[in-house]
């Protein structure tokens, strides 16, 4: 055993995801290659060279690995078989909470087996971390996948700190009371010293029903639990605004940015939207907003494009079937009406793509069209800004996601009225480039002084001084 290994690590990530894929090569062996999330980007930098740990699982069905280390990172996979991860991945997670913390954009479903399996696999991750961290460790547990897991460390390790950080939002209490297991949820995330949220309220929304579930008294954004303290607190997710304006900025990008403009036959206007393929993230709402302006001759196409990429997501749920499936009726049903043989009006791509080609494509917008119904954060809108150090383009960002919160020179829209988006879209469009530009200005200003490391070092900050103050015997 090395001396690592006996020692444990001083700071475990525990995600639904290891930072790595496990792929099968075409000859039928495997390899490992980091995987693409934001996640992995914001927390690597942080565990590396402090002795850290990632848990997750490998995104395969089956066995899982030993642990192993890569890029100086300890690995440690938890091993799903099929069964669990139809119920509590496909199932409690995606099914049952993401709609419902979504607002009920679409009707959550609860099965009582997708609910014994989520405490079930919750359990493992907890197992596998206490096994994992050194002694005074910090844990940091992430997202709705494993809400339970804080509690079940403590159990187990009593002397870890343990922090938690929900990437969704998190629904007030007309909407959370649906959730068949409800209290215990809440005494999940109770395990935790910190409680980070994406907007303050959804860590008000958590207290109060820490107050109304668990019959506790919540008081000025804490609350104590026996005998502790926990602290529930927003802290706002970011990108790493630097490199993503270094990498927009480079020759390589601006000349790739040309050559989408001219592959797109030179149009005058570009409007361009970049999601996973979910319901939540109002694809229908900005192509209903595009055909109408078409409609009424406001715009006309080719000479406004709008180019649509969408990352094939969680093709298994059934949500996800019909509502690719409504998407692309309404793409042909506009390229029927509008396009020509000059070209399409709606170029729409269900691709996943390099970052190199999507920093490109958002150079190469005049609009970003961002219309979540409900988004945690919106990490593409934040990417788009941080692409236009040129200053060029402009913002049509949802006031449902997070990032509106932080946003407020963007052209902000309720995706919920089509009038309004369509009005914010021209307005985008055609107001004077200085105007723009102020806009775009001041919302660079506040990236760069809210970036991915002041995110992550905040919540570690935040999450040490919960030690003092526990510590404290006064
Ligand atoms: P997501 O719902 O996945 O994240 P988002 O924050 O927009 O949403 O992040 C998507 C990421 O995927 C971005 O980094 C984007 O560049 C990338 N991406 C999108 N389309 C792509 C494509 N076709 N090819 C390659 N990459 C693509 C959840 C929450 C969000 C929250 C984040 C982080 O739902 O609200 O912002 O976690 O906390």
């Amino acid at each position: 055993m090395s001396a690592r290994k006996a020692r444990g690590s001083d700071v475990v990530i525990v995600a639904n995801r290891l930072s790595v894929d496990q792929v099968t090569q075409a000859d039928g062996s495997t390899s490992w290659q980091r995987s693409p999330g934001g996640l992995v980007t914001a927390l690597e930098p942080f565990i590396r060279g402090r002795n850290g740990a990632w848990v997750g699982w490998s995104g395969a069905p089956g066995e899982a690995p030993e642990p192993f280390e890569a890029d100086g990172i300890r690995l440690v996979p938890v091993p799903l078989n099929a069964e669990e991860i139809t119920r509590y991945y496909e199932g409690f997670s995606n099914a049952s909470l993401w709609p419902l913390y979504h607002d009920v954009v679409e009707r959550p479903q609860y099965h009582r087996s997708w609910w014994d399996t989520y405490v079930s696999v919750n359990e493992q991750f907890a197992v596998k971390a206490a096994e994992v961290a050194g002694r005074d460790g910090v844990v940091w547990v992430h997202d709705y996948q494993l809400q339970l897991v804080p509690q079940m460390l403590r159990a187990l390790r009593p002397d870890l700190r343990i922090g938690f950080f929900l990437h969704i939002p998190f629904p007030p209490q007309e909407l959370f009371m649906q959730l068949p297991g409800r209290r215990r949820i809440v005494e999940g995330l109770l395990g935790a010293d910190l409680i980070g949220f994406q907007r303050p309220q959804g860590a008000s929304n958590f207290l109060q029903l820490a107050r109304i579930l668990c019959d506790l008294k919540p008081s000025h954004g804490t609350v104590a639990v026996d005998g502790r303290t926990v602290t529930a607190r927003a802290f706002p997710i970011s990108i790493d605004a630097k490199s993503y304006d270094e990498l927009a900025s480079s020759a390589e990008v601006a000349e790739r940015a040309i050559a989408i403009r001219k592959e797109l036959g030179n149009p005058d206007r570009v409007i361009l939207g970049v999601d996973r393929l979910d319901y939540t993230k109002g694809i229908g709402v900005r192509l209903r907003a595009f055909y109408e302006l078409l409609q009424d001759a406001k715009l006309t196409a080719p000479d406004t494009v709008l180019v649509q990429v969408a990352t094939p997501s969680r093709e298994r749920v059934e949500h996800y079937v019909t509502m690719r499936e409504e998407i692309e009726r309404m793409v042909g049903h506009i390229n029927g009406e509008f396009g020509s043989i000059a070209g399409p009006a709606v170029h729409y791509l269900h691709q996943s793509m390099p970052r190199e080609e999507l920093a490109a494509l958002y150079r190469a917008a005049d609009v970003m069209a961002v219309t979540p119904y409900r988004d945690g954060m919106n990490l593409v809108a934040k990417e788009y800004v941080a692409a236009r150090g040129d200053l060029g383009g402009a913002l049509v960002l949802s006031e449902f996601a997070g990032a509106a919160a932080e946003f407020r020179q963007s052209y902000l829209v309720n995706p919920h009225d089509i009038n309004g988006v369509k009005d914010a879209l021209a307005r985008a469009l055609f107001d004077p480039p200085a105007h723009r530009k102020r806009r775009m200005r001041a919302l660079r200003r506040h990236l760069f002084g809210h970036d991915l490391d002041h995110w992550a070092q905040s919540f570690f900050d935040a999450l040490e001084a919960e030690e003092s103050t526990s510590a404290d015997p006064s």
